[in-house]
């Protein structure tokens, strides 16, 4: 009997209490000897020290900590001893009594669902015609959001492994069973594939090797030799198969799927795995805190059109999540299938992965800190383009505008206001009729010219275009349409038809961009309507695709496509709900397996259209989202409403897609639908003018909420907040080039620069930018003070200097009307710039150096520097990049790269948080200059006029 409670027998963990906080000290201590991380940042008390720790951390960005120390063991595929498995066929009573005693033995926590099926309320019948456990808990049957009545018990018929092979890359081994589940198509046969790709990377892939399977068509790596120092182990069980992955520096069980049986029919792949912690987080694109709740909480994804809401499919998937461990490592977990699918967690803690297609391919990560499993992980998927300067301005859009005139007179109120602006948007109130690719000539008729100005005043145009293209115009009089039909670019349905739904042009065809001839047709539309209105970036939206009717005006077939024999709790109950449906023949496979990619195709293909059209680096915004995203567009968080409550969540969506790879995001500011108050678009502006996208967007109907919308005093609060955003550009754009050339986030989570710190796990109301930049924004009405939390150290108020020293402790700061708190993190130097109205004239102006020295007097930091909008500057070597240090009082500026473009940039001055004593000399370059010292401590040289492209120094004593 006991032997039962044995169902996950390797995993140590399981029986002791998962709770981080537990022996914190301990746990601290233990990992501390392992790790080579220090809790501050690196700067070393000697120059040398100082340089190669800067170096280290900028250049290499945490690469090469964690790899070296570690002895190398062979990685093995252990048989496991297991339990014989109990028979299911109980046939007396006295089996059925002792199969439900087993049943009993199963912790409520450790129930796996043996019945998904939404709506179904479970019976015993029901659930033991499927040979799984029935006991009904005090909460009701829930289906996917509490424990489940109907479970499997630990003998569930599962697959066992027959041989094993050694590979280039590590081992093939065959799994088999013969006893079906309750789904049809079962593959009773599959090929485990495990690559030890990287030390750091994992690949698992479990395949039907008699035929082949649907696979994601993205670019993905291709390792020809296998790693030689895996930082993992892999064990397979071998009766019931099952695979354990345990980081090898401390044993910890990062993956653990023989807590459930495997499942693997055509239409339902499922498997689970044990968590270390209750710790988790990416699984984009849902509305959530940013650290997810663990307590029975089913993640559905399926790209959906919904205005965002708490527990359903939105309109990204995401198949990832970043893990925390108990000795405060992290992993990555990367499920590379685009179906629909069911991410179960529940308090174990415990993950179940349920997808209705494709294969199971999988990739672990082994970090070992946040920031370097991101970076693995964006080595697989692809890291985030770098976006054109223009795109980290300040975007100004609304559905409404409703003329031409009327979007230009606001652009000329901001510009008399003095606010900064570099884009203005158009919502599809644009077009003539609603029809993509064109514009209402009569509303409308000063666009073109609008489009000039905003152009002579180094403004950019970006307007909305909508994946279905309008199918009922006359022949002749749509060339979108027209030619499009010729081409063959439309999905169609299964009976060789052009699929038709409705969007706002009315009945529409939905073009099929996993086709390259659509690409084709459609940077040709673009091109014809860019020779009438010459936009620099373009805004994708309804890519789900969306369609106001389920799936075709003609409904969808009855099929296993369009009603599979699972359906994951997808909004609306069905595939089709507002799409089209999931039986459509596409080009590379069928609507059911590329439905959730459909954005990432239009994103491509949109933004190599953009770079054929511009010749410079597209700028797209896109709805929907797919790993890889990144590549290509950036994202908006959709229709969010003029809410405090979404305010904040904000926040958390914005970390969370940092973590996917895509950096360049942000919300609505002021809210999308329902009028915002002026003091909510005032903190909203704030916190929005540190979203790394920052657009201001209101839907149609509702008041105006541009900055100059609202009193003097809300205007000039809004002005100041994007001026502070514009004069923080060099920083920005120098984390961007850090996403794009090493997968770092750019609004980043505490979490990830104090992993140790486990207070910061859960805090999703303040955000870092880079490492240093910490932004406590206010998230409440009538307040004129914030708490935040402060890690351990030094932080200095960015405004003044102000130094406050925390133990890791919560801090009541000031935070009037118009104020975000901001500060600066010891140790860190960032460039900032004089602002002006737009990033274009901006960027020619002085830099001022911010440095924020740590209790040893230290500081490190980096400026990246380009002509701003060229394609591919840092691949062509067509940049300028600058390394600063201050170390025994003495700043340096060292000159790593140096093109051109960077001579004209001056520093024009450099303030020093947290010089001990008053200096009695400053010397720049060895020449003596005036200075001034304040007595908090802060030291500042102006009038430098020191070139950029040379290296300098500045030093006091
Ligand atoms: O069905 O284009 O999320 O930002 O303003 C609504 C009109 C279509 C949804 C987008 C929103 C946009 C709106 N669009």
């Amino acid at each position: 009997m006991v032997s039962y409670k044995l169902i996950h027998p390797e995993d140590v963990h399981l029986t002791e209490g998962n709770r981080l906080d537990d022996d914190e000290d301990e746990l601290m201590s233990q990992s501390e000897g392992a790790s080579l991380l220090p809790r501050r940042l690196p700067c070393s008390v000697t120059t040398a020290l100082l340089v190669i720790g800067c170096l280290l951390l900028l250049l290499c960005g945490g690469w090469l900590v964690g790899t070296m120390f570690w002895l190398h063991r062979p990685s093995n595929l252990l048989p496991h001893k297991h339990p014989p498995p109990a028979s299911t066929k109980a046939n007396t009573s006295e089996a059925s009594s002792l199969f439900g005693e087993i049943c009993a033995l199963t912790p409520e926590t450790w129930r796996f669902d043996c019945y998904p099926e939404r709506g179904a309320v479970v019976t015993r019948e029901m659930c033991e015609a499927r040979n799984c456990c029935f006991i009904a808990s005090e909460t009701p049957p829930s289906g996917r959001n509490g424990i489940p009545w109907c479970f499997y018990p630990p003998d569930f018929p599962s697959y066992s492994v027959k041989s094993v092979n050694d590979t280039s890359l590590g081992q093939k081994a065959t799994l088999v069973k013969d006893v079906k589940t309750y789904y049809p198509a079962d593959i009773m046969t599959l090929e485990l594939d495990v690559r030890y790709e990287t030390d750091t990377r994992l690949r698992v892939r479990i395949t039907d090797p008699s035929s082949s399977r649907y696979e994601v068509p993205i670019s993905i790596p291709t390792v020809s030799k296998k790693a030689e120092h895996p930082d993992y182990t892999v064990e397979l069980s071998r009766d019931r198969f099952g695979l354990i992955v345990r980081r090898i520096s401390t044993g910890a069980v990062l993956l653990n799927t023989t807590v459930a049986p495997l499942l693997y029919a055509d239409q339902f792949l499922q498997f689970s795995t044990s968590l270390p912690t209750e710790f988790i987080y990416g699984l984009g694109e849902h509305r959530s805190n940013f650290l997810h709740d663990v307590q029975w909480n089913t993640l559905t994804m399926w790209a959906r059109d919904v205005p965002p809401m708490e527990k359903t499919n939105l309109y990204g998937v995401h198949p990832f999540y970043l893990a925390m461990e108990k000795e405060k490592n992290a992993h990555g977990f990367f499920l590379l299938n685009s179906n629909a699918m069911d991410v179960v967690l529940q308090p174990a803690p415990a993950l179940t992965w349920r997808t209705i297609g494709g294969i199971l391919d999988f990739y672990v990560f082994l970090g070992p800190e946040p920031g370097t499993v991101i970076e693995q992980y964006l080595d697989v998927i692809g890291r985030p383009a770098m976006p054109i300067y223009w795109a980290l301005g300040y975007h100004l859009c609304r559905w409404g505008f409703n003329s031409s005139n009327s979007t230009w007179e606001v652009v000329k109120r901001m510009r008399n206001n003095g606010i900064p602006q570099d884009v203005q948007w158009n919502d599809i109130d644009y077009m003539d009729r609603v029809l993509d690719f064109t514009y209402d000539q009569t509303n409308f008729a000063t666009l073109p010219a609008m489009v000039k100005d905003l152009h002579a005043h180094d403004q950019r145009y970006v307007m909305v275009i909508d994946a279905g293209i309008s199918s009922v115009q006359t022949e002749g009089t749509y060339w979108p349409y027209d030619d499009g039909l010729k081409r063959g670019v439309f999905i169609k349905d299964t009976e060789g038809k052009t699929l038709i739904g409705k969007v706002w042009p009315g009945l529409t065809a939905y073009p099929d961009f996993s086709d390259n001839v659509t690409h084709e047709w459609w940077f040709e539309n673009l091109k014809r309507f860019h020779d009438q209105v010459e936009f620099d970036g373009l805004w994708i939206d309804m890519n789900e695709p969306s369609n106001f009717v389920d799936g075709s005006t003609n409904g969808c077939p009855s099929n296993n496509l369009d009603n599979p024999p699972y359906t994951p709790g997808v909004l609306g109950g069905l595939l089709r709900a507002k799409t089209v449906c999931a039986s459509a023949p596409q080009k590379q496979s069928t609507h059911y397996n590329l439905h959730s990619l459909y954005g990432l195709m239009e994103g491509e293909a949109s933004a190599n259209a953009l770079r054929r059209i511009l010749g410079k680096r597209p700028f797209v915004i896109s709805r929907s989202t797919f790993p890889s995203q990144g590549m290509y567009t950036g994202h908006w968080l959709g229709d969010n409403r003029s809410q405090w409550q979404d305010l904040y969540t904000s926040i958390a969506g914005i970390l969370t897609f940092n973590l996917l790879g895509i950096p360049l995001v942000g919300a609505d500011i002021c809210g999308f639908s329902e009028q915002p108050q002026e003091e909510l678009c005032i903190r909203w502006t704030q916190l929005g003018a540190f979203y790394p996208f920052t657009r201001n967007h209101n839907a149609i109907d509702m008041k105006p909420q541009d900055p100059t919308a609202f009193s003097p005093l809300a205007s000039t609060a809004m002005k100041k907040a994007l001026l502070l955003r514009y004069s923080l550009f060099p920083l920005l754009y120098t984390l961007f080039h850090h996403a794009h050339a090493k997968g770092h986030t750019v609004a980043r989570p505490l979490i990830f620069e104090f992993p140790k710190d486990t207070k910061t796990y859960k805090i999703d109301k303040q955000f870092l930018w880079g490492r240093s930049l910490l932004v406590t924004p206010v998230l409440e009405p009538a307040v004129d003070f914030v708490e935040g939390y402060f890690p351990e150290g030094l932080w200095y108020d960015y405004y003044t200097g102000d130094a406050i020293n925390s133990t890791g402790e919560d801090i009541r700061l000031s935070a009037p009307l118009d104020k975000i708190n901001l500060h600066l993190r010891e140790g860190s130097i960032i460039p900032t710039q004089t602002p002006n109205l737009t990033l274009w004239v901006s960027s020619g102006q002085p830099l001022h150096m911010v440095s924020a020295l740590s209790e040893n007097g230290t500081a490190c930091g980096d400026l990246f520097w380009d002509d701003g909008e060229s394609l591919d500057t840092y691949e062509n070597n067509q940049y300028a990049y600058i390394v600063f240090s201050v170390a025994q009082q003495t700043m340096t500026s060292q000159v790593l790269h140096n093109h051109l473009e960077a001579t004209y940039i001056t520093v024009q001055s450099a303030s020093f948080y947290g010089v001990k004593e008053k200096p009695s000399k400053v010397q720049v370059n060895s020449k003596d200059v005036t200075f001034a010292y304040r007595s908090n401590k802060v030291l500042t040289v102006e009038n430098l006029g020191l070139k950029l492209s040379q290296n300098f120094t500045i030093s006091w004593n």
